[in-house]
Order: C-alpha cells, then sequence, then structure tokens
C-alpha cells in the first residue's frame, strides 16, 4: 500500500512539474536582446547592457523558466571602453553559441561599432579577452553559426550579411553573401541561423524595438540562399489589432533553442506598459513553447502572441537561485584577477555606468558595509561616476537603503536613485552642507533639475527609500526605518523610454559624489532591500 501511494505521489509531482506554466517575462526588468544556447542538459543566455560595466551578464537554466546568474561575460576594461557611453551606446545586441566544449558571445560597442567576441570554456568564470572582427565595421546584431567544421559571422549592416571565419582569429574567409532584409519592413534585425530537416532558416526581427517589433522567418535549402519567406510570417507579434490591448508590447529580437527532449522553445524580448504603451523597466525578456514538426515552419504559441500567465507544459522544472530581497553586502570572494570588476566582490545582478573607477568600491574596508567613495563627476553626467545599481523588475516596488552617514565630508552628496539616464533620475540625496547633514529629493528631467523638499537630519544613520506603483515614484526618508517622510512624487513616465529613448531601463542605485575634489569622505551602505 505505501509502496503504491509513494509510486502515485511520484507520478503526480513529475506529471505537475510538467505541466505547471510559467509566468513571463522569465527574466523581469532591463534584459533586452535575449539569446541563448544549450551545453548538455544546461541553458545559457545573456543580454545587452549599453553603459552598464560589467557588460552582458550570463544566466543559467535548467527549465527555460528559471534563471539563476551566474557571471557577466565583459567584466574587464581591457575587454571593452565604455568611457561616455549612455544608453544609446556600449553594448548592443549579443549572441551566445556553445561549439565543441566552448562558449562564444558576439556582440557590438557603440559608438566605434565594432564587432567582436569573447569566448569561455566555464560560462561562471572570465571570459577572454576581444577578438574584433577586422572585416567590417557596421550597424549591429551579430551572430555566430557552426557547421561541421565551419564558423560563419552574420551580422546587419544595410541587409544580412554571412560570411565564414576563422574562429581563431576573426578573419575572413571567403565571399560576403548577402542575405537580404527579410520581409521589408523597418530595422530588419537580430539574424541567426537554424538548421532543421535539410532547410537553413533565418529567423530576424523587424518593424523597429518600439510597438511595431515582430519575427519573421525564412528559408532556403542553401546556408547563402535564397532565402523564402514563410507565408505566415509574423511568427511572433502583438503588432495587431487583436493584442492592442496586452500590456505586453514590442515583441521581437527572439532566439530558438532545442531542449534535449526534442521541444523548441523562443525566447525573445518585449516590454509591460503602464498607462498609454509607455514603459519604463526596459525591455525583458519573455518565453514560448514553439511547435516546430518535421519540414514545417515553427509556429508560437499557437497563434504567435505571449502572455504573463502561459499555460502551457513546460520542461521539469527545477527552481534556481534569484538575486535575495535583502542585500547585505557581504565581500563574496570570486577567482578572478584584480582588473576584474568581479573582484570588487559585488553580488550578481550590480552594475556600474561606463568604466568604473574599482577603487571608489569597496566591501572589504568595512565588513557587511558596501563603502562608497565620491567622484566629482556625478550621475548626471554621461562618465564614470560612484554608482551601482541593480534593475527594476515590477511597476510595485520598494527599494530601501540603510546608510551610514557619519563620513559624509563637507560638500560630499550620497543618495538612492531611480535611474534612467544621465538627465532623468529621481534622487533621494543625503549632503554635508557645513557639518550638517541635509537630506533632499531631486528630480532631474532634461535641463529641469529641482529638489522638492529638504530637512536637516539630526541622525546620521538615515534610510533612503524610493517607492513606486503604476503611475508615481515616491520619494522618502526615514531615522528608525519606521516612520517615513515623504520627500516629493513624480510621475513614471519622465522615466520612460518612450519619453528619454535609447534602450535600457530604470536602475535603482546607490552613488556618492562631491563638490570637492580632496574629499576625503565615504558613505557606508549595511543593506539594500527591495521588494
Ligand atoms: C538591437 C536590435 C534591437 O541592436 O534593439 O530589439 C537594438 N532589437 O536588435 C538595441 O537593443
Amino acid at each position: 500500500m505505501k509502496k503504491i501511494s509513494l509510486t502515485l505521489l511520484l507520478l503526480l509531482s513529475i506529471s505537475t512539474a510538467f505541466a505547471q506554466g510559467f509566468k513571463n517575462p522569465v527574466l523581469p526588468g532591463f534584459h533586452a536582446d535575449p539569446s541563448v544556447c544549450r551545453a548538455g542538459d544546461d541553458f545559457y543566455l545573456v543580454n545587452s547592457t549599453f553603459q552598464y560595466f560589467p557588460g552582458v551578464p550570463i544566466f543559467h537554466s535548467k527549465d527555460l523558466v528559471n534563471w539563476e546568474q551566474v557571471g557577466n561575460c565583459l567584466t574587464r576594461s581591457s575587454q571593452v571602453d565604455l568611457s561616455r557611453t549612455d544608453g544609446n551606446g556600449g553594448i548592443y545586441a549579443p549572441t551566445i553559441r556553445y561549439n565543441n566544449g566552448r562558449f562564444y558571445m558576439v556582440t557590438t560597442v557603440y559608438p566605434s561599432r565594432r564587432h567582436f567576441y569573447v569566448w569561455t570554456d566555464d560560462p561562471k568564470g572570465e571570459w577572454s579577452e576581444p577578438i574584433v572582427i577586422p572585416f567590417d565595421v557596421g550597424s549591429c546584431d551579430p551572430t555566430l553559426y557552426f557547421e561541421d567544421d565551419k564558423t560563419y559571422f552574420l551580422w546587419k549592416n544595410g541587409d544580412i550579411k554571412i560570411c565564414e571565419i576563422d574562429v581563431e582569429t576573426g578573419k575572413q574567409i571567403g565571399d560576403i553573401h548577402h542575405l537580404g532584409t527579410g520581409l521589408g519592413g523597418r530595422y530588419p534585425e537580430g539574424p541567426h541561423i537554424y538548421k532543421k530537416d535539410g532547410y537553413y532558416y533565418l529567423m530576424l526581427a523587424e518593424g523597429g524595438t518600439e510597438h511595431g517589433h515582430h519575427v519573421n522567418i525564412l528559408r532556403s535549402h542553401s546556408l547563402f540562399g535564397p532565402y523564402e519567406p514563410n507565408p505566415a510570417n509574423p511568427i511572433l507579434s502583438h503588432f495587431s489589432m487583436a493584442m492592442q490591448n496586452s500590456n505586453i508590447q514590442g515583441l521581437g529580437h527572439a532566439d530558438l533553442v532545442q531542449a534535449s527532449d526534442s521541444s523548441w522553445w523562443m525566447i525573445c524580448l518585449g516590454y509591460r506598459t503602464s498607462g498609454y504603451l509607455q514603459h519604463v523597466m526596459g525591455r525583458e525578456t519573455f518565453l514560448a513553447p514553439v511547435e516546430w514538426k518535421s519540414g514545417e515552419w515553427p509556429i508560437v504559441n499557437g497563434d504567435g502572441t505571449i502572455a504573463v500567465d502561459m499555460k502551457c507544459k513546460t520542461l521539469p522544472q527545477v527552481p534556481m537561485q534569484g538575486y535575495p530581497e535583502r542585500e547585505e553586502f557581504d565581500f563574496t570572494e570570486r577567482n578572478a584577477p584584480t582588473t576584474s570588476y568581479a573582484s570588487i566582490g559585488l553580488p550578481m545582478g550590480w552594475h556600474s555606468l561606463c568604466n568604473p573607477i574599482y577603487a571608489n568600491y569597496s566591501l572589504k574596508s568595512r565588513r557587511g558595509y558596501l563603502r562608497l567613495k565620491p567622484t566629482t563627476t556625478t550621475i548626471d553626467q554621461t562618465a564614470s561616476p560612484t554608482f551601482v545599481a541593480r534593475r527594476q523588475t515590477e511597476l510595485n516596488f520598494t527599494a530601501t537603503a540603510s546608510v551610514d552617514l557619519s563620513h559624509l565630508a563637507e560638500g560630499m552628496q550620497a543618495g538612492i536613485t531611480a535611474y534612467a539616464a544621465p538627465l532623468n533620475h529621481y534622487d533621494v540625496v543625503a549632503e554635508n552642507r557645513k557639518g550638517q547633514i541635509v537630506i533632499k529629493s531631486n528630480i532631474r528631467i532634461g535641463q529641469m533639475s529641482s529638489t522638492m523638499k529638504e530637512q536637516v537630519l539630526n541622525s546620521k544613520q538615515a534610510y533612503l527609500r524610493i517607492t513606486s506603483d503604476r503611475d508615481f515614484y515616491y520619494l522618502y526618508v526615514s531615522t528608525d526605518n519606521s516612520d517615513y517622510t515623504l520627500l516629493g512624487k513624480m510621475e513614471y513616465r519622465y522615466l520612460s523610454t518612450e519619453t528619454i529613448g535609447g534602450f535600457t531601463g530604470v536602475m535603482l542605485g546607490l552613488f556618492a559624489q562631491t563638490s570637492n575634489p580632496s574629499d576625503n569622505g565615504y558613505v557606508d551602505i549595511d543593506w539594500f532591500n527591495y521588494k
């Protein structure tokens, strides 16, 4: 009897694991331009990061639903120059591929528009120095396609181009072939090649990364074409009357992957809107099942649309280590050279701007605290201020930082910020003004910078808080983490991509800056809580 019920229980738990559905986006918040590959039973995914450093986070999953960040591909300034880049520049759409035991991540850096790739045999460790594509600059969205012992480089520069390369050096082998521009939509981009049932499939996004984004697929018996379009294109789109009221918009820039049980899956970007087609959290990573019968075209989630609540059968789900709600800022030992951002010992999911000055960040000076030393570069500048941030992942959140202000020097400021761009951020700022600690709300929108409210703080310990709902960001301060004073509120739409442009989403950050070049003050952050 006992044996029968145990077997029943086991069968029941396996079937629920397969059929439990999942929630989209699988990577919420600014996780744009996703690309995915499989190595055995493990999936790895990368995203673009633009001006943020380290660049290109890499996530691991067993089921494509639950993801854990295991590293970053670009951790050293020797790999990438991000100085003076903003949300329109830096690292664009990466592709990750796995071949012969080696992982490759290929991308483009703006404004030089150089394509390059890095590789590793251990995605949890450091990645190689860049191998720069020597024969072409321009546009973006490179990908690699491996077949037999050959490597092909595919990229967009006007139209979609392909040529064989020497994978050791990036050098061109043979002619460049032109694969067209898809179906003629604006901004054909994010191309990838897959081989299945004797066909080469060329998948790409068109329509621009905004509301008109969608995914088309074409195929050919020859790698170099000509490619015939799927009569049922687009295979993924919310740019239709049927989906006009969905809060998920801008679906596109997709990649396909086959699991070891032979099921096919698509990951893509999209964004969740609030109000009328505005979004603040950047482009996020979504997942959809794909039916792909032998010799036929792939069908994404039945009708080419995606929902937040996906009811479909999944791979057996394996929970992963997400980011903690409370970051205690304990030093994390990593096997990384001092030239790597990883040597600072920050937890996964935190990024600085441009190429940061490592000496201004310490988790070792006072154990259990993140010490930030100020620079005269401020967060209003497109440069490398002392700044460290994580992604906003939901419209409703509360972010609180516990800060020790005892060592704020005269003229120094430290704070918490909802940061979209150098000229678009809402902050709670502590400032040492002639020995007094003044706390203020700061609203920066374009050329306008305004303090809504300020007050003297009779404490060196403060709790700085930003919350948000679907309409506003709210700025608070407390001295006991219980009674909070509202210092200001501002509409979320001035931090939206539709307002400010660029390709990123709101980050929740901590910063230190000063008007005094010989400032030797600092701020100690005890913890950061995000709920
Ligand atoms: C990227 C392009 C895109 O290069 O947006 O949505 C661009 N797709 O493929 C910037 O992320």
